[in-house]
């Protein structure tokens, strides 16, 4: 792999060639640049998806940008199924709830049954038991157990924690939005302009089962933003609880970075989740998971580092350009540099081609 020399390009020159750039798109000469979301289910595509939409003008956002309903309604199916996988994988835990709580409890699963009908004035109804049987010492510790034997959504803390906010009708936020975990199925597609060039932005599902849809935008790609969560070392995918998330990642990634499809495409690594990182390497050492790292569990500079060299190491064509970043994909302002980044050294290609 390596890192592409950036030609010295002054304004005049950059200015002139976009120039050049608006009369080709006038003419539909050029072709969009399009960017490829890869990664495994729930490593944070879409979140990265959303944060990029949200760095364009008005027009794209509001075309891209689900309405508020759409928003609210997901946050409450979140909660409420989150809450329902608390209350199901109890007695795994041996775990029991009182006479006063199971009657809390009914009321959840009354409306967990009949999620079809699920609005404001139901939510509003039982707010009050969710947020009730969440502060539980129950509930807390299936949350923090050690062990997880259950799938859970990222962001179910956070809308927990605002369950009172959720609980009377509400504008949602964009913090709100960037955290609702909403699975994507088949393929969703972006185009905006940036300086005259038209981009294309593509997202995709990341279970297994979707991951054959695929091959249907391979082709033409400008570069493909892979996307792993580096807090997933000791997790097992939803949708096969066999497969360590960790290891289905890396062998993705392998067959992704050096597959023919891609051999001129540069790749930008996301290795998502830092903040979920940091406070989990504390609980659960690494080398508990990957029994090679034999570095210090503590510190977030050697563990990141081996992920990333683990990754690294699966390139078997050492000329290939692979950028990387340690992101949070919640912080707009960081994933906005990084975006930049890769818009920069893309348009600079379009300049010398022009
Ligand atoms: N804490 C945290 N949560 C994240 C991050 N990136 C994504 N998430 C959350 O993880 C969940 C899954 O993300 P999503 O973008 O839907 O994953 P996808 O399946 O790859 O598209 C969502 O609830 C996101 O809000 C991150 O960097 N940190
Ligand atoms: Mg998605």
């Amino acid at each position: 792999m390596c890192t592409r020399n950036k030609k010295e390009l002054t304004t005049e020159y950059l200015n002139s060639k976009k120039i050049d750039r608006e009369i080709r798109v006038e003419s539909s000469q050029l072709q969009p640049l399009k960017l490829l979301l890869l990664g495994s289910g729930e490593c944070g595509k879409s979140t990265i998806f959303k944060q990029i939409i949200s760095f364009q003008d008005e027009q794209t956002r509001k075309e891209y940008t689900p309405p508020s309903d759409y928003v609210i309604r997901n946050i409450f199916l979140n909660i409420v199924t989150a809450m329902n996988t608390f209350i199901k994988v109890a007695p795994s835990y041996e775990i029991e709830f009182s006479e006063e709580e199971n009657q809390k409890i009914e009321t959840i699963l009354r409306v967990f049954d009949d999620l079809e009908t699920l609005s404001q004035s139901t939510f509003t109804s039982i707010a009050d038991n969710i947020k009730y049987l969440w502060n539980t010492k129950q509930v807390q510790t299936i949350y923090n157990h050690p062990k997880r034997i259950y799938q859970l959504n990222d962001s179910t803390e956070y809308l927990m924690n605002n369950i009172d906010r959720f609980s009377k009708p509400f504008k949602p936020s964009q913090n709100d939005y960037l955290r609702v975990r909403v699975k994507t199925t088949g393929i969703v597609e972006a185009d905006f302009k940036i300086e005259a060039v038209p981009f294309k932005l593509v997202d995709v599902g990341g279970q297994k089962n979707q991951r054959r849809k695929w091959i249907h935008c391979f082709q033409d790609i400008s570069a493909i933003l892979f996307v792993t969560s580096i807090n997933d070392y000791d997790t097992v995918l939803e949708e096969d609880n066999s497969t360590s998330r960790f290891t289905d990642s890396l062998e993705l990634f392998r067959e992704m970075v050096n597959s023919g499809w891609f051999t001129k495409s540069p790749f930008v690594v996301f290795f998502n989740k830092v903040d979920l990182f940091k406070e989990k390497i504390k609980r659960i050492p690494l080398s508990q998971h990957l029994n090679d790292f034999t570095g210090n569990n503590y510190s977030y500079e050697e563990t990141s580092q081996f992920i990333k060299n683990k990754f690294h190491g699966t390139i078997t064509n050492q000329n290939k350009i692979v950028y990387h970043h340690f992101t949070c994909a919640l912080d707009s302002h960081a994933i906005e540099v990084v975006f930049n980044s890769v818009q920069h050294s893309l348009l600079m290609n379009v300049a010398e081609v022009l």
